[in-house]
């Protein structure tokens, strides 16, 4: 009769090397997020086919959430395609983070007459 050698005494080994990597890993962004102050955030609602306010000026780092309140499904899209959403259903979400200065026009894809511009500048 054969003797099959064990091949379990590597595991402990391997198991606590996961664990250190996941703890690295976790820890890393933490710190970083408690140095960051909390970014400062813009809410732009979209309801009757409308985003409002469509004209915003903002400084650089901040966030904007878009709301849709409407019962049609609407999309953030802007021209030079540095930000877009998927379709957003009723009471969906949409953010992004502006972090260099500029003019960002944008569109709803599914109705293009709906249009809105976020005006970056530093303060
Ligand atoms: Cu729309």
């Amino acid at each position: 009769m054969n003797h099959v050698p064990s091949r379990s005494t590597s595991r402990p080994l391997r198991a606590i090397t996961i664990a250190l990597a996941s703890c690295a890993a976790l820890a890393i962004p933490a710190i970083f997020a408690a140095a960051a102050p909390p970014a400062p955030t813009i809410d732009i609602g979209i309801a009757k086919f409308m985003y409002g306010p469509k004209d915003v000026t903002i400084a650089p780092g901040t966030k904007v959430v878009w709301t849709n309140h409407d019962e049609t499904p609407h999309t953030v899209t802007s021209n030079d395609k540095s930000f877009a959403s998927k379709g957003l259903d009723t009471d969906d979400q949409f953010e992004h983070t502006f972090a260099s200065v500029g003019d960002f026009s944008y569109i709803c894809t599914v109705h293009p007459f709906m249009t809105g511009v976020v005006h970056v500048r530093k303060p």
